[in-house]
């Protein structure tokens, strides 16, 4: 490692926040170095708690989030918050709503914004979002909150990094329990019901309890649901204790080491997708795969003897 980089870790874990916005940087674009950085980090993470917001565009999460660092805040609790891929960043292109709610942040150092739009990024956008939280975790960040628009598998391995995930739903707006994938529904460690101001909480509220009736869930918690007004404050306080039933709950249940081992098995097995990818990658030059593809489709090759050779092509150079 070089002496650059070490007095960039320094800086780092010391709180400084150019040198964490520098980092992320780095292993978000996959910049020289990134690796050894995130291995040199890595020791110093495993503290921050993480919290996981998911739920529809539009359905309240920058303003939840905001609330809820506020929350923190006052309890001398540093944040970070990473918005992945928003469909109204924090910054940059920033729409005018988020700009303004943001800005009495800026002067608190103790909370930390950074926008992830790099749907398509190298590695992923799961992928750097990870990396992302293991930076700000090294940095000393007590929490961090990851607000992520409810859409995808993308946004269902993000919030694998969570130790809580909250997913919220909105009255009206078609946005109704049915609609939600299934998927999102299942990760929910509580539900919030935002914009609880408009008609129609209630009836989500039931469509929520109606769906929970039907199964338990393997380590047997029941989502609290939390109804809020998040552009009031209303509900946060409410919101905050039910984190903290289920942060309890796990402890008391000796739930935390596991569920992380299930975490890193995944993610794991993602790495391990991503590297070995990389290298059979490496293998092909530039369009072969496109040539391949078609001597394929023309069946003037078989796909199971190609991918062999391919594998080979990775051990081989593994040796040498
Ligand atoms: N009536 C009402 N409006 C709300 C509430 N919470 C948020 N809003 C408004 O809903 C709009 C969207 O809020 P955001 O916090 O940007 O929603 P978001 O989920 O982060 O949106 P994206 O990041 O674009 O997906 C804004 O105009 C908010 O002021 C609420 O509880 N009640
Ligand atoms: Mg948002």
């Amino acid at each position: 490692m070089t002496q650059d980089t070490q007095s960039q870790i320094a800086r780092l874990c010391a709180g400084d926040t150019r040198a964490l916005a520098q980092a992320i940087s780095a292993v978000e674009n996959r910049a020289a170095g990134w690796s050894d950085l995130l291995k040199a980090l890595f020791p110093h993470t495993g503290k921050a708690r993480v919290l996981g917001i998911t739920g529809a565009p539009g359905a309240g999460k920058s303003t939840l989030v905001d609330r809820l660092a506020k929350h923190y805040r006052k309890q001398n609790q540093t944040v970070g918050i990473i918005a992945v891929d928003p469909t109204s960043p924090y910054t940059g292109g920033a729409i005018l709503g988020d700009r303004i709610r943001m800005q009495d942040h800026h002067s608190d150092p103790g909370i930390y914004i950074r926008s992830m739009a790099t749907r398509g990024s190298l590695g992923g956008l799961a992928r750097a979002t990870a990396d992302a939280a293991t930076v700000l975790d090294a940095s000393g960040r007590d929490l961090i909150m990851i607000e992520t628009v409810g859409v995808g598998q993308d946004e269902i391995d993000i919030v694998r990094l969570a130790d809580v995930t909250i997913v919220i739903l909105v009255p009206g707006m078609g946005d109704d329990v049915q609609t939600i994938k299934a998927g999102i529904m299942e990760i929910a460690d509580i539900f919030v019901i935002n914009k609880s101001d408009r008609e129609g909480a209630e009836r989500v509220e039931r469509e929520i309890r109606a769906m929970q009736s039907l199964s338990t869930r393997h380590d047997r918690w029941t989502p609290p649901i939390v109804k809020t007004v998040a552009t009031d404050g209303v509900g946060i306080q409410e919101l905050a204790e039910a984190i903290a039933d289920y942060e309890a709950y796990l402890k008391n249940e000796n739930l935390v080491l596991k569920k992380n081992v299930e975490n890193w098995q995944e993610r794991l097995v993602e790495m391990l997708r991503d590297a070995m990818l990389e290298k059979a990658r490496a293998q092909l030059d530039r369009g072969s795969l496109e040539r391949y593809a078609s001597e394929i489709a023309e069946h003037k090759r078989d796909p199971y003897s190609l991918v062999e050779e391919i594998v080979r092509g990775v051990e081989r150079n593994g040796d040498s």
